[in-house]
C-alpha cells in the first residue's frame, strides 16, 4: 500500500504566506483522503501497488477514480517537499543550478515567475503549474488540469509543482489566485530542483 510522505516542516511553519489552518486541512483532509482513495481502490481491484512513478507515467491504462487520487497522492508528496519556511519577501531565492538554468531558459528570474503567473491564471478551474525538464535538458512551464501531472502525458522529470486548487488558498486569500500565487515564490525550497538539474547539468 502507499505510504504518506511526512510533511517536513509544522503546519505553521509556511506562515505568514500559508497559514497553519490550510496547510492543516490540506495535508490531513485532501492529501491524506487521496491516499486513502487511492489504497482502497487498488485493494478494491486486487491491483499489485507497483511503484508510484510506475503508476503515474502508465496512468492510462486505469480509471478516471485511480487517475485523479494517484494524482492526488503523488502530486502533493512532491509538493510538500518543494516547499521551504521564509519569513520575509524574497526569503528563498533559486540559488545555484536554478538560478543558471531559470536565467538560460527563461531570461530571469522574474520573467520566470511571470510565465508561472500567467499559467496559473490560464487554468480555469482546479488544477496545477508545473517547470519541468525534458530528457535533453530544455526546460519549461506548462499546467495540467485536476490531478493530472506532466508525467501522465510525455518522458519528463518535474522541478516544481504548484498547486492552484482553491483549497490551496482559499481559507486565506479567498479568490485571489494570483497573490497565493506570487506569495507562493517566497517558498519554493530551491534544493529541491537542484537536485534534479544536477543530474542533467
Ligand atoms: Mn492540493
Amino acid at each position: 500500500m502507499y505510504k504518506p510522505v511526512k510533511l517536513p516542516y509544522d503546519y505553521s511553519a509556511l506562515e505568514p504566506f500559508i497559514d497553519t489552518e490550510t496547510m492543516n486541512v490540506h495535508y490531513n483532509k485532501h492529501y491524506l483522503g487521496y491516499l486513502t482513495n487511492l489504497n482502497d481502490e487498488i485493494r478494491k481491484k486486487n491491483y499489485r501497488a507497483i511503484p508510484i512513478i510506475k503508476l503515474i507515467t502508465t496512468i492510462d491504462d486505469y480509471s478516471d477514480n485511480i487517475r485523479n487520487n494517484a494524482g492526488g497522492y503523488y502530486n502533493h508528496s512532491l509538493f510538500w517537499k518543494m516547499l521551504k519556511p521564509a519569513k520575509n519577501q524574497n526569503g528563498n531565492l533559486p540559488i545555484g543550478i536554478s538560478k543558471r538554468i531559470i536565467n538560460r531558459d527563461f531570461g530571469s528570474y522574474e520573467s520566470f515567475k511571470k510565465m508561472i503567473e500567467n499559467k496559473a491564471k490560464k487554468r480555469f478551474g482546479s488544477g496545477w503549474v508545473w517547470w519541468i525538464i525534458m530528457p535533453d535538458g530544455d526546460t519549461r512551464i506548462i499546467e495540467t488540469p485536476y490531478q493530472d501531472n506532466p508525467q501522465m502525458y510525455f518522458d519528463c522529470e518535474i522541478l516544481l509543482g504548484i498547486d492552484v486548487w482553491e483549497h490551496a488558498y482559499y481559507l486565506k486569500y479567498q479568490a485571489d489566485r494570483m497573490a497565493y500565487v506570487n506569495n507562493i515564490f517566497n517558498l519554493i525550497n530551491w534544493n529541491y530542483p537542484n537536485e534534479i538539474l544536477n543530474k542533467y547539468y
